[in-house]
């Protein structure tokens, strides 16, 4: 029997900000693009201030207690909240873009994939009034410990890395399983034309016609690259039976060890 799946459904995104342009524009391009006209994923940004009850439409204030910058109200966020989740038949989950949220990885992304709509609220100034957080907000998400000026940037990063984990949005069915991070390392490096650039030649092996010999340079290559570049991301790689002999072979599986790695062979062989 038929069953609806998450799969076949749109995801949406409303997102809230006083600055809703800035997220109209950049969504506009490319692979963002075009999941909103097949209708894979819909985003719809709203303007906080449309949800002001003042007649200046203010939507930030002092803070109580004194101190620097402003604070940004709790009833147009309310409001707003509450009318988005109006907008379409089952309620999203509420993200605050927030510094001290949980900090965003890949796994995290995987995890909202699975959800059907979310509802990304942005924050600017110093923060927002700790009694929205509370009453509305399911939970907090920081991209980094980094300083923004604002939410906007981080709910667009939540949306891309998000949109693209959906079904069908990229092309090749399992682009997610040659991902940078499927192997929990990095990714060979990556060649095209001209084979001669500046002097510099691309490797010999990716013209030898010879596909185990490619796959095995790549597989060599992405261990080197990792331990060069990203030497914290070692420890938890996973490999194929087939990738662990070629591993073994070409020497690695010491290094890989000596760097935290856990043996996946039995018997530590
Ligand atoms: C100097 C006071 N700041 C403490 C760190 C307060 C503050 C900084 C930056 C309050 C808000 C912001 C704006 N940042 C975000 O809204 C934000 C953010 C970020 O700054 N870094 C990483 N992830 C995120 S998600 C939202």
């Amino acid at each position: 029997m038929p069953v609806e799946t998450p799969a076949g459904e749109t995801f949406r995104f409303d997102v809230l900000t006083i600055f809703p342009e800035l997220l109209d524009s950049s969504l506009k391009e490319g692979i963002i693009r075009r999941a909103q006209e097949a209708g894979q994923i819909a985003i719809a940004c709203h303007n906080l201030r449309n949800y002001a009850l003042d007649k200046h439409a203010m939507t930030d204030d002092r803070p109580f207690g004194g101190g620097e910058g402003m604070v940004m109200k709790p009833e147009p966020l309310a409001a707003a909240v509450q009318a988005v989740q109006a907008m379409a038949p089952q309620p999203g989950r509420v993200i605050l873009l927030s510094p001290q949220g949980r900090p965003y990885t890949q796994a995290v992304a995987e995890e909202l994939a699975g959800q059907a709509r979310l509802l990304l609220v942005c924050g600017r100034y110093e923060g927002v009034d700790e009694r929205f957080t509370a009453q509305y907000v399911d939970e907090e998400i920081s991209i980094g410990d980094y300083i923004l000026t604002g939410g906007e940037l981080a709910a667009m990063i939540l949306i891309d890395s998000i949109t693209r984990l959906r079904p069908g949005v990229l092309g090749c069915a399992d682009s997610a399983s040659c991902d940078t991070f499927s192997r929990g390392g990095l990714k060979y490096p990556q060649y095209t034309r001209p084979r001669l650039f500046e002097g510099v030649p691309a490797p010999e092996v990716l013209f030898s016609g010879d596909h185990a010999a490619v796959a095995e340079w790549r597989l060599v290559a992405a261990v080197e690259r990792t331990f060069a570049k990203r030497p914290d991301l070692v420890a938890g790689m996973s490999f194929s039976p087939n990738e662990l002999k070629i591993l073994q072979r070409q020497g690695l599986l010491a290094r890989l060890r000596e760097s935290g790695w856990k043996s996946q062979l039995p018997e530590n062989q």
